[in-house]
């Protein structure tokens, strides 16, 4: 086990002892009044191989999974998780690194987009870009072993980070010539530092390959994901990071969440970088907390400058506008499965680490209100899987089935792209090592009503489409919205400090029950929860629609849904050391999502594996800019030239839940 120092375990004891935190109506029973809906999956009896992670201490890659299961039963009986859980924080290159155009490092469509529209980013400093932009973010290029003191705070063992693409290939194009990669050798000595770093602190690297920063030569070139030619540009810079980096790193994440890259990238925009959108869905912050209605519309127009409306010659590969983010989808899933092909094929017998996805998605809950029968219940609870299937298993069925699921082909019809049969081989099983999850909340599902209290009918074959995938459903958001990212009260749990973030424990049981009942069997190593986190509550706006929320819970008897809410704190909002540093929220909110990953994991025996909190360290929360903190750890970062870290108690409380609930060996 890894020494811990002493300072750590006083910080971790003094921290405790100093956050109380309201406890929230009856948690634990509030994870087991949703989880008893859930059919726990039988127990893994061949338990799946696992290939050790540890400083290269490899074991064979099918036999080796006595240690295991040894932990998994040890850590049942004591109601911890086993001393081999996966435990650390999560951050990624463009949030967090800065450098942006240091040591030959080549634009992103992050840097592209923010530089372009500063004012589609919601905070900063009017004339400051790089209170707008990931420019300087944490600077943790140049400051990266004060991240890692954070680390040790929280007593991690793991870190998740991502490796930016165009920092090692500024055109995105990775060759090898006469044995020799087109390499930019300074950023690879970046990585090679923060990898070493690590593990000499006896912490275990896991790296994501892609998240989100496309090299925006790319984009240019073809329109980046929108063209299949994507998937091998991805695969070749993948093989680069396997030989360089894979002596060192056992666990690999090719690509950070599909969904939020390309529906955010190129449906609901102008949102994320590349900022395109399919017309229909201009950004609107509709009742949102922040109350900003942002300039610019739909950004169709934002674009590779050869995809212009009005092109006489269109790229030959060019999807039609309003299938984009359904393209994009499509070709990163395949970027993906190359990548784990080449790791397969040329590095993972002789490195013996693992590779998979992380895909994001709200459990889905099903809708409840008063007077209800048990018929429309159990109706909504199938509407609550289909939802499901369309948020989550449209991205994490691909990589382990090897096809959309049905009910995604059935409603999107021709408008869904088709896998050939060797696209579906490739895909089967590409994430069978393990899955990654990022989970941060849950939405309501239902069979939508018309009027007169009939049923939507969902669309036939004839008018499957994408535009009428989801008419009968309430499928990925907050109740009676689709496809939006603002959630409107009632929503699940309370409302934390980004629009879509509502603390509620439960999701994360819920969720892994699901990924474990429909890939019984097919993961090998688990399910590794690769985010989870909260953004900073702005009291005021919070507490509002919490009332909503905590009246309609009180309207179908269920008050203990939705969270207890700290009354002081609104009083301390503005007050920094009140609410930022000791910072109470969010700690109640890793309490409540750690006990049901502790249930899921004893109770109902899903196997999951890790756990990376989102995030490390305050930084650059995409289009919402630095107010929107996420980190468990505070920088000043338009004060504050040096960008001091300043750990939160959040970060303390997390090294002491470790302590107490993880076997230590
Ligand atoms: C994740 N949603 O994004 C990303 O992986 C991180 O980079 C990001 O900072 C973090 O979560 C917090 O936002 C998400 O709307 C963005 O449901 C949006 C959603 C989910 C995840």
């Amino acid at each position: 086990m890894k020494t811990l120092t002493i300072f750590t375990t006083l910080l971790a004891v003094s921290a405790a002892k100093k956050c109380i935190v309201k406890a929230p109506a009856s948690n634990a029973a509030d994870a087991n009044d949703v989880a008893s809906d859930v059919e726990a999956p039988a127990e893994n009896v061949d338990a799946p191989a696992e290939i050790s992670d540890n400083e290269g201490k490899l074991e064979d890659e099918v036999d080796s999974n006595d240690e295991t299961s040894d932990n998994e039963n040890s850590g049942k009986k004591s109601g911890k998780l086993p001393a081999s859980f996966k435990w650390g924080a999560a951050t990624a290159a463009y949030q967090v690194e800065g450098a942006w155009n240091v040591d030959g490092r080549g634009e992103s469509v992050w840097d592209h987009f923010t530089h372009l529209y500063p004012h589609n980013v919601e905070t900063g400093r009017p004339g400051d870009e790089d209170s707008i932009s990931g420019n300087v973010a944490c600077d943790s290029y140049h400051k990266f072993e004060e991240d890692v003191k954070m680390m040790k705070i929280m007593n991690a063992n793991h870190y998740r980070f991502s490796i930016s693409w165009s920092r090692l290939f500024p055109d995105g194009q990775a060759k090898k010539e006469n044995g020799k990669w087109n390499v930019n050798e300074k950023g690879a000595e970046y990585y090679d530092m923060v990898i070493n770093t690590l593990i000499e602190n006896d912490i275990t690297p896991l790296a994501t390959l892609y998240h989100w920063d496309l090299p925006y030569a790319l984009h240019e070139k073809y329109g980046g994901w929108l063209d299949y030619h994507s998937q091998y540009d991805f695969a070749n810079y993948a093989e680069f990071c396997f030989e360089r980096f894979g002596d060192r790193v056992k666990n690999w994440i090719t690509i950070n969440e599909p969904w939020v890259n390309c529906v955010a990238g190129y449906k609901n925009g102008p949102g994320k970088a590349p900022y395109r959108c399919t017309g229909e869905a201009p950004r609107k912050l509709q009742n949102d907390t922040t109350g900003l209605d942002l300039l610019g519309g739909c950004s169709y127009e934002i674009g590779p400058t050869q995809y212009t409306p009005d092109s006489e010659v269109l790229p030959a590969n060019r999807p039609p506008q309003r299938l984009e983010d359904v393209w994009c989808s499509h070709n990163i899933l395949l970027g993906h499965a190359q990548a784990v092909k080449v790791y397969r094929d040329k590095f993972q017998k002789k490195q013996k680490g693992l590779i998979g996805i992380t895909v994001d998605g709200e459990a889905q809950i099903p809708w409840e209100e008063p007077n209800m029968t048990e018929e429309e219940y159990a109706n909504n609870e199938k509407y609550a899987n289909l939802a499901a299937e369309f948020r989550i298993g449209w991205y994490s069925d691909p990589p382990m089935i090897g096809d959309y699921p049905e009910s995604v082909k059935q409603r999107m019809g021709k408008d869904l792209p088709e896998f050939t049969p060797e696209q579906k081989k490739l895909l089967k099983g590409s994430s069978s090592d393990f899955l990654g999850w990022n989970t941060y909340t849950s939405h309501w599902a239902a069979q939508v009503k018309n009027e007169d209290g009939t049923y939507v009918k969902p669309p036939t074959d004839e008018e499957a489409s994408y535009e009428n995938s989801k008419r009968d459903m309430w499928d990925d958001n907050c109740r009676g919205r689709g496809d939006g990212w603002t959630c409107i009260p009632p929503t699940l749990g309370s409302q934390a400090g980004s629009s879509w973030n509502t603390k509620y424990g439960p999701t994360i049981r819920v969720g892994l029950n699901w990924f474990a009942k429909r890939y019984e069997g097919l993961i090998k190593n688990g399910i590794i929860i690769t985010e989870n986190g909260c953004a900073q509550p702005n009291y005021k706006v919070s507490r509002a629609n919490d009332q909503v929320t905590i009246d309609y819970f009180k309207s179908i008897g269920k008050e203990e849904f939705a969270d207890a809410y700290d009354e002081d704190m609104i009083e301390r909002e503005d007050d920094l050391e009140g609410t930022l540093i000791h910072d109470t929220y969010r700690i109640d909110w890793y309490k409540q999502y750690l006990e049901n990953l502790r249930l899921a994991y004893v109770e109902d025996g899903v196997d999951v594996r890790g756990y990376m909190a989102w995030s490390l360290i305050d930084n650059y929360e995409w289009e919402n800019g630095y107010e929107t903190r996420f980190g468990m750890t505070y920088i000043d970062f338009y004060n504050d030239p040096e960008l001091k870290r300043v750990p939160k108690d959040s970060l303390t409380f997390l090294g002491q839940w470790y302590l107490d609930n993880v076997e230590q060996e």
